[in-house]
């Protein structure tokens, strides 16, 4: 069992309890920053033969996934999700498990945190309410956290994270397999569930307003999303890492970075392996 010493105070464990979220200020360093950001510029002035998938939010090419080598550069300029350099990049996984990152998640999860997914904004995702577990379900069902590693102010007009605290509680919903992960045409029943809950449970919608520096870590069953951009010509980059725990994946597939930090040897979409690495 990974050995983390308790790094968050009376206060913080309760609203984790109770809320489902914490906010870290300051928690990542301007050079930590700096790191993230030159590593999406060096993916965008490096699209030759390179295997990311981005998905497009926003512009003429909305709903469309492209690997980095074929995706327009005019995709840059829209909401767009680049995913998974983690796999690929020790400077993503340094940042997404740093110093004060890591101890934390640790608490949280009871267990060493394994990076399993992570996504690079530059702006908002405006994406639907929705749980991490829909998407990418972990082995044993407490064993997810996702955090978002904030690099540009946010207020309300470049598209926040909108979460609704203590959704965390709502029961799961399990699908006709039995399972967390979304079925596509169950959605519907799911999503009249959680609604219901939500009435039942007088839960109010909040926004993260953060700082460059800052993290907003939230459970993997929190219900959240991105907010509408209403000012498009500001950005909000962000490195947002889901991370499930280290002792709940088999070894094969846990790999480690030269720091030892643990993470998933391939994508959850399965578009990346390590065999791909050039
Ligand atoms: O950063 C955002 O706008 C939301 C990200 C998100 O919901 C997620 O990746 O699960």
């Amino acid at each position: 069992m990974f050995n983390a010493f308790r790094s968050l105070s009376a206060a913080q464990q309760k609203i984790w309890k109770d809320q489902g979220y914490l906010h870290l200020k300051k928690a990542i360093s301007p050079t930590e920053m700096a790191a993230v950001r030159k590593a999406v510029d060096w993916q965008w002035a490096n699209p030759m033969g390179n295997p990311h998938q981005v998905d497009v939010i926003t512009g003429p090419h909305a709903g469309r996934c492209f690997s980095m080598n074929e995706a327009p550069p005019s995709v840059r300029s829209e909401a767009y999700k680049l995913n998974n350099l983690f796999l690929y990049s020790e400077q993503i996984r340094n940042v997404a498990l740093s110093r004060r990152l890591k101890p934390v998640l640790a608490e949280l999860l009871n267990g060493e945190p394994m990076i399993c997914n992570s996504l690079n904004f530059e702006r908002g995702s405006q994406q639907d309410a929705h749980i991490d577990s829909w998407y990418m379900p972990p082995p044993k069902d407490e064993g997810m956290v996702a955090a978002s590693i904030t690099l540009d102010p946010v207020d309300d007009q470049n598209g926040p994270i909108f979460f609704y605290p203590g959704s965390h509680q709502i029961p799961p919903y399990r699908f006709s397999d039995g399972r967390l992960n979304a079925i596509e045409a169950e959605m519907a029943a799911c999503h009249d569930y959680i609604r219901g809950e939500i009435e039942k449970r007088n839960l109010e919608v909040t926004l993260y307003k953060g700082q460059p520096g800052d993290v907003l870590i939230w459970h993997g069953q929190l219900i959240h999303g991105g907010s509408p951009i209403k000012d498009f010509a500001r950005t909000r980059n962000s490195l947002v890492v889901h991370y499930w725990r280290a002792e709940d994946v088999s070894q094969s597939a846990l790999f480690r970075g030269k720091g030892g930090s643990a993470y998933l040897g391939h994508t959850l979409r399965g578009e990346l392996t390590p065999l791909s690495i050039k």
